[in-house]
C-alpha cells in the first residue's frame, strides 16, 4: 500500500506560506536593524504606501485612527502579507515554482520601495532581498517535508493499528507531525528575529541617548511667563501649555528619523545671493529666543485634538535668510526634512519682523523630542503644520510658488495654509455622565497670529451667551474659555463659536479639512440624568 498523503492535508500550502513569510519578515527586520534602520521591508513598503496615498486616504486614516494611523497601517500591511503568503503557499503546493515566484516578487517590491526612500542608503535593498529569498527557500523546504515518501510497509501500519503506543509509526502521521514542527519552528524563529530586531533598534537609540545628555543654552530673549489666569485648571480641559508627551504627532515618517546633532547641518540655497550652511554648534551659539506658539494640523476636524501649544526655543529664520539674501522675485521657502518631506512657506511670512518664525531646538524646556523633529524643526505662528512646521529640517530652498510644489500641495492640498478661526468644547466630556445642577462648560479657541476676542455658547438653539475668556498667553496661542451652566435633566445640544481680534466670527458653514482646513461650529450632544 502506498501512503503518499500530503502531510498537512489541504492546509499544508497556507501553513507553509504563512510560516515562510513570518520567517522571511523576521530575517528582513533583523538584518535591517543591523544594517540600516530605515531599510526595514515593512517600513519601506509602508512609507511608499504613505507617499502614494491620495489625500482623501490620509484624511480617512487620520479620521479613523487619529495619531495611531501608523500602527494601523503596519497591522494592515501584516494582514495583507499573511493572506498573500497563504495564497502563495497554495500556489506552490499545486504549481511550483509559482509560490516562490510570488515571494521573490514581494522581496523585489520591498527592495524597490526601500531604495526609493529619501534617506535610502547603499544597502537599503538588502533586507528585503534577504526576506524574499529566505521566504522562498523556506516555502520550498517546508513543502518538500509535506509529502510522505512512498512506502509499502504494511507491517508497520498493522502494528500501529493493533498497538496504540506505536501510533507515530504511521508514516503519514509522522510526516504530518514533522511538517507541522518544521513550520511552527520557522514561524517561531521569524518571530524571535522580529523581537531581536526591535530590541537591537531600541538598544541602539543612540540619538535618544545624545538627546538625553544635551543641555540647551538658555534663551537670550525669554518669553514672558504664562499670565496668571491663562490656565483655568479644569478637569477635562486641555492644559494651556501642552505637555510634550501629550502633544499630537502627525508626520509621514513610519520610522522616526534619527538625526545626531553632530551630523546635522542646515543649508540655505536656491534663489539667494550666497548659500549659507549652519551647523548645530553654530546654531546653539546664536542668541536664541523663546516663544509660545500653537501648532495645528490642517487635518484637524471641528472639535478635534490635532492641536497643541508649547514654549519653543529657537532662532529667527528671518535672520538666517537675511544672511543668504533672497533674490527679489523669490516668494517661497521650500523646507526639506531629512526624510524627504517638504513644506512650502511664503517667504514674507518667514521674513516678517513681527512673527516668531523660528528654527526650533527646544520644546517646553527640553530639547525637541525625537518624534517632534529632533534636533531642529521649524515653527511658524499662524500657518498649519503641513506648510510650515518641518521636522528634522536640513534645507531651506528659496524659490517660487509657481516653480515647485511641496509634499502635501502636490497631493491636492492648498499651497497657502493660514490656520482658520476655530473653537472647541472640552468640558463636559461627551460620555462623562452629568447630573442636573450647576456646572461649567469650557474649552479652547484659536486663530494663531490673529488672536481671539470672544467666544459664545448656545444651548439647545437658544440665545448665544458670551463665555469668559481666560487671559491669552499671546495672539500666537490658543485661549481657554468657560461659562457657567445650570444643567437640567434631559438631552442637550451645546454649540460654541469664536470671534477673532479683527471682529470676524467663526463661520457656521461646514467644510472638510481638505484642501485648506475644516470649518463649522462644533455641537456637543449630551444627556443630563
Ligand atoms: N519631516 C516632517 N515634518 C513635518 C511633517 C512630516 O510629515 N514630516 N508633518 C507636518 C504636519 S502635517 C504637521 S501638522 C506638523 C505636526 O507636528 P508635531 O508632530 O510636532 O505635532 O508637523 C509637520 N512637519
Ligand atoms: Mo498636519
Amino acid at each position: 500500500m502506498v501512503t503518499s498523503r500530503p502531510a498537512g492535508g489541504r492546509a499544508a500550502g497556507p501553513i507553509a506560506g504563512v510560516a515562510a513569510v513570518v520567517l522571511g519578515s523576521g530575517a528582513g527586520e533583523l538584518s535591517a536593524a543591523l544594517l540600516a534602520p530605515g531599510s526595514s521591508p515593512f517600513a519601506a513598503i509602508g512609507g511608499a504606501l504613505i507617499d502614494a496615498a491620495p489625500s482623501w486616504a490620509k484624511d480617512a486614516a487620520i479620521g479613523l485612527f487619529g495619531t495611531g494611523d501608523k500602527a494601523a497601517l503596519l497591522v494592515g500591511i501584516a494582514l495583507v502579507l499573511l493572506v498573500v503568503a497563504a495564497a502563495a503557499g497554495v500556489l506552490e503546493a499545486r504549481r511550483p515554482p509559482w509560490g516562490r515566484v510570488v515571494f521573490a516578487a514581494l522581496g523585489i517590491a520591498g527592495a524597490v520601495a526601500a531604495l526609493s526612500r529619501a534617506d535610502a542608503g547603499l544597502l537599503s535593498w538588502l533586507p528585503s532581498v534577504i526576506a524574499g529569498g529566505l521566504g522562498a527557500a523556506a516555502l520550498l523546504v517546508l513543502l518538500r517535508r509535506r509529502v510522505a515518501p512512498a512506502r509499502s510497509d504494511e507491517k508497520a501500519s498493522a502494528a500501529a493499528s493493533s498497538d496504540p503506543r506505536m501510533a507515530p509509526a504511521d508514516p503519514a502521521a509522522l510526516d504530518r507531525r514533522r511538517f507541522l514542527v518544521w513550520s511552527g519552528g520557522a514561524a517561531v524563529l521569524g518571530l524571535l528575529a522580529v523581537a531581536g530586531g526591535s530590541a537591537l533598534r531600541a538598544g541602539s537609540r543612540s540619538v535618544e541617548a545624545v538627546r538625553g545628555m544635551l543641555r540647551l543654552p538658555s534663551a537670550a530673549t525669554t518669553a514672558a511667563s504664562v499670565p496668571a489666569g491663562a490656565e483655568l485648571d479644569l478637569t477635562g480641559l486641555a492644559k494651556v501649555v501642552t505637555p510634550n508627551d501629550a502633544f499630537y504627532r502627525i508626520d509621514t515618517a513610519l520610522i522616526v528619523p534619527q538625526v545626531d546633532p553632530a551630523d546635522w547641518s542646515l543649508r540655505i540655497h536656491g534663489m539667494v545671493e550666497k548659500e549659507v550652511t549652519l551647523r548645530w554648534d553654530e546654531l546653539l551659539a546664536l542668541p536664541l529666543e523663546e516663544s509660545y506658539t500653537t501648532l495645528s494640523c490642517v487635518s484637524n476636524t471641528v472639535g478635534g485634538d490635532l492641536i497643541g501649544n508649547a514654549l519653543w526655543l529657537g532662532y529667527p529664520i528671518r535672520e538666517l535668510l537675511a544672511r543668504a539674501v533672497p533674490s527679489a522675485d523669490a516668494d517661497m521657502v521650500l523646507s526639506h526634512s531629512i526624510d524627504g518631506f517638504t513644506a512650502s512657506t511664503p517667504l514674507d511670512v518667514l521674513q516678517d519682523r513681527d512673527r516668531a518664525s523660528i528654527l526650533a531646538v527646544g520644546m517646553n524646556g527640553e530639547p525637541l523630542p525625537v518624534e517632534h523633529g529632533f534636533p531642529v524643526r521649524m515653527v511658524v505662528p499662524g500657518l498649519y503644520g503641513y506648510v510650515s512646521a518641518t521636522k528634522w529640517v536640513t534645507e531651506l530652498e528659496v524659490t517660487r510658488f509657481d516653480k515647485v510644489t511641496a509634499y502635501w500641495t502636490t497631493r491636492g492640498w492648498s499651497d497657502r495654509g493660514p490656520i482658520k478661526l476655530q473653537s472647541r468644547i472640552d468640558v463636559p466630556r461627551r460620555n462623562q455622565g452629568l447630573s442636573p445642577g450647576d456646572t461649567v462648560i469650557a474649552g479652547v479657541a484659536w486663530q494663531p497670529h490673529v488672536g481671539v476676542s470672544k467666544v459664545e455658547v448656545q444651548i439647545d438653539g437658544g440665545a448665544w451667551r458670551e463665555a469668559t475668556l481666560a487671559t491669552a498667553i499671546s495672539d500666537d496661542t490658543w485661549v481657554q474659555w468657560s461659562i457657567p451652566w445650570t444643567a437640567e435633566a434631559g438631552d442637550h445640544a451645546i454649540r460654541c463659536r469664536a470671534t477673532n481680534a479683527g471682529g470676524e466670527t467663526q463661520t457656521e458653514t461646514d467644510a472638510w479639512p481638505a484642501p485648506d482646513g475644516a470649518t463649522g461650529w462644533q455641537q456637543l450632544n449630551i444627556t443630563v440624568a
